[in-house]
């Protein structure tokens, strides 16, 4: 009829009774079997799925693709549901850019009380009208060096390390400042180029290190804890705005349970992680002088700032709360 065939489809589910409008969502999580978000995410889709009419299948492992394939997916609606650590975000909503800044937040904590206040819903409306809805933060504790050379203790240890970073200029720069060669490359390409050389280290969280099976490969973990970047649980602008008020409430609360579920997930995991490969012979060195390291980011801030002056504000917000 010609009518309805000139009906979006988003008015056509208006028009259908609720029990009517069951959805199936696909979901992209870089993670494998039992790691913290995956966990957490596995209970998010079986929550969703007891409270509303969508069914939601979680792909793990990276399998859908690429992170940064997945996030634009995710944006066109292609998939529905994301795990998404900010990092490789930042190169498409530059407003995320600003936690991807080294040194931005002073712990965890600190970044947590940022992002659940008032400087979080700054990165949420943007990444909204980007076409992502982060419905929920997810741990991922902080980000230091490992590499098959030596011990990083100070930046003069990085000189000439061919160091692998998520994909944004920002680490390239990152890396830039302490000496070393930056390559931007996918996670699930890390482990080979570790093995064949092709990169002396790269940088990530324990739990992230030892479950990519990178300690076996790069054996020295320096604990500088030069990036905390927040990951989000994250659903498509376009399938968000086509649920009713009711459904998208009963979503976000599946969302924030599972993120509870993965911050007490992630604390118990660092540990585990950490003992797992020092007892597999990582050298493990906490870096004693951090200082070090932030003082030489002075051009990734000025770098930042004079590309991005309206994203001044935001660094200042994140750095007066307490
Ligand atoms: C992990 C993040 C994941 C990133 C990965 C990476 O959870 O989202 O893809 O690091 O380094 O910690 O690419």
């Amino acid at each position: 009829m010609k009518f309805t065939s000139l009906m979006s489809a988003a008015a056509l589910a208006v028009s259908l009774p609720v029990s009517l409008q069951a959805q199936d969502w696909r979901g992209w999580n870089i993670h494998p079997e039992g790691y913290p978000n995956t966990v957490a995410l596995d209970q998010f889709a079986k929550e969703v799925g007891e409270t509303t009419d969508i069914d939601i299948q979680m792909f793990h492992g990276g399998v859908l693709g690429s992170q940064p394939d997945a996030i634009e997916q995710v944006r066109n609606a292609a998939l529905q549901v994301g795990q998404f650590n900010l990092g490789p975000m930042g190169p498409i909503i530059p407003t995320t850019n600003v936690v991807s800044l080294p040194f931005i937040f002073n712990d965890v904590p600190h970044m947590y009380r940022a992002m659940d206040g008032d400087v979080g819903k700054v990165f949420e409306a943007a990444m909204a009208a980007e076409g992502i809805v982060p419905l929920a933060w997810y741990d991922s504790g902080s980000r230091s060096f490992y590499n098959s050379e030596r011990p990083i203790k100070t930046p003069a240890d990085v000189q000439g390390l061919k160091v692998r970073v998520m994909n944004n200029d920002l680490f390239v720069n990152m890396i830039a400042q302490l000496g070393g060669n930056a390559t931007p490359m996918a996670f699930g390409e890390v482990y080979q180029s570790l093995k064949t050389g092709v990169i002396d280290g790269a940088e990530n969280n324990y739990p992230s290190y030892e479950s990519t099976g990178h300690f076996e490969v790069a054996g020295f973990y320096s604990i500088s804890e030069h990036l905390i970047i927040p990951e989000c649980l994250c659903v498509a602008t376009a399938a968000w705005e086509a649920l009713d008020a009711d459904t998208q409430a009963a979503v976000r609360t599946a969302a924030r349970n599972s993120a509870e579920t993965q911050r007490e997930l992630w604390a118990a995991r660092e540990a585990e992680s950490r003992a797992k490969v020092e007892a597999a012979g990582v050298k493990v060195n906490s870096v004693e002088d951090k200082a070090a390291f932030q003082d030489l980011m002075g051009p990734v801030y000025d770098d930042f700032i004079a590309a991005n002056p309206d994203l001044a504000p935001v660094i200042e917000a994140i750095r007066s709360t307490n």
